[in-house]
């Protein structure tokens, strides 16, 4: 038996704020889990630096799913995202080791592949429509076979979703900017330029598009009802999901297919939501709801009720993450995309990643465990950068979903 001999937490800013848990074993072998929660990262630092990492020692390495209900159910308080990002960077972690030890890539451990890669999205972008245009031409001479297309409101500087030079990182100043949100301009907006996009570039490629939580359930089916035409692959978070129910009334106006699940943490986020068919695509992430261990188990609920994957893999995802979420992807029968928003070179420095990108897939590597390492010493080089995610206003002044 191989017991953790060390955990160790790694803050770290290479473009942006990373936490990672790094555990070693009896055996001298070490994993890596993602341990990110943007804008939040000490939080889920400090849970598993003063609460998880004492109860780690000595325990044995190989017995992942007891690890995971130890930690759920020993916490006595359980779900909420600390809670959950914290107990995903163990699991992520151990499951890289449990594949190096094996001497097999996670998706073997998993069950082996279902298929060779993993279909992703890139996001496309810009502050004006013909700006936006150009972005989605460039997707698509480089081989993404589907593109998510976001352009600024007008009237609306900082707009979600749109690139303000090289790189997307909503969480960019050092106290939270706040951003202007009218409802009316963005609905009269957005239908336009998606209808541009495929008046361009035709019907031969997956079109997505991110409200990001905006709308209200009657506002989200008028706009998937305008959409319909336009064969979308998903309308992303069209509202809040705190009330499951609400998805209902969104189905009926409209067949545009519904993708939610960015801020889900565990399997009851979206238990409704599966099990009435109320969305198409659950998106939650590996290191978000609970590790590869509870991802899976959402993943396999979906696959009983026909809804498919589309895990979030924003940039404030570590490679750990997203390394984790292809290996879970290519096992899973009801995949259905992968988000892939490409980490800037800065990151890659700190983190060799050896998943591959071509024809519009991930491919993760065969190496054992996850295939990704950290330089340590190219870590310190970067010290945590406090950020802040943005706060919506309506044009009232009210404070709205961001
Ligand atoms: C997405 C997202 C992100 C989030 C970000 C918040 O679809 O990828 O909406 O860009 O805003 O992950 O931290
Ligand atoms: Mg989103």
């Amino acid at each position: 038996m191989a017991t953790i001999t060390e955990a160790k937490v790694i803050i770290t800013s290479p473009g942006r704020n990373f936490v990672t848990l790094k555990i070693t074993t009896s055996d001298g072998v070490t994993g890596l889990g993602d341990a990110t929660l943007n804008g939040r990262e000490l939080a889920v630092a400090s849970y598993l630096q003063d609460h998880l990492v004492p109860l780690l020692i000595g325990r044995d390495a190989d017995r992942i799913e007891d690890m995971w209900q130890y930690l759920y159910k020993g916490a006595y308080w359980r779900r909420g995202p600390v809670t959950m990002t914290a107990i995903a960077a163990v699991d992520i972690a151990l499951w890289d080791i449990k594949g190096k030890v094996a001497g097999m890539p996670v998706y073997d451990l998993l069950g082996g592949r279902a298929r060779d890669g993993a279909m992703v999205y890139g996001h496309a972008s810009g502050g004006s429509v013909a700006e936006l245009l150009d972005d989605v031409a460039r997707f698509r001479d480089r081989g993404y076979q589907a593109i998510r297309a976001q352009a600024a409101v007008p009237g609306s500087p900082g707009s979600y979703g749109v690139r303000h030079g090289a790189i997307y990182e909503p969480a960019a100043t050092s106290l939270p900017e706040e951003q202007l949100w009218s409802t009316e301009a963005y609905l009269d907006f957005a239908p336009g330029y998606l209808t541009e996009v495929r008046e361009k570039f035709g019907f031969d490629f997956h079109l997505l598009h991110d409200v990001h939580h905006r709308l209200t359930p009657t506002e989200a089916g008028r706009l998937g009802r305008r959409l319909e035409d336009l064969r979308m692959f998903w309308m992303e978070d069209p509202t809040p999901a705190e009330l499951q129910e609400s998805f209902r009334q969104i189905r009926q106006a409209t067949t545009t297919p519904i993708a939610v699940g960015e801020v889900f943490n565990s399997i009851w986020d979206c238990q409704q939501l599966i099990t009435e068919r109320l969305i198409d695509y659950v998106r939650a992430s590996v290191s978000h709801a609970g590790g590869i261990t509870h991802l899976r188990r959402i993943f396999n609920l979906a696959e009983l009720y026909q809804v498919r994957t589309g895990s979030h893999g924003a940039t404030d995802l570590s490679p750990v993450s997203l390394s984790a979420a292809v290996h879970l992807d290519v096992t899973v029968p009801n995949f259905g995309i992968q988000e892939y928003m490409e980490h800037s070179p800065l990151t890659h420095e700190v983190f060799h990643t050896s998943y591959e990108f071509h024809e519009g897939a991930l491919h993760p590597s065969s190496a054992p465990g996850l295939g990704v390492e950290l330089d340590e010493e190219a870590a310190v080089r970067f010290p945590y950068n406090p950020k802040y995610l943005p706060v919506g206003r309506r044009t009232d002044g009210s404070v709205h979903d961001w």
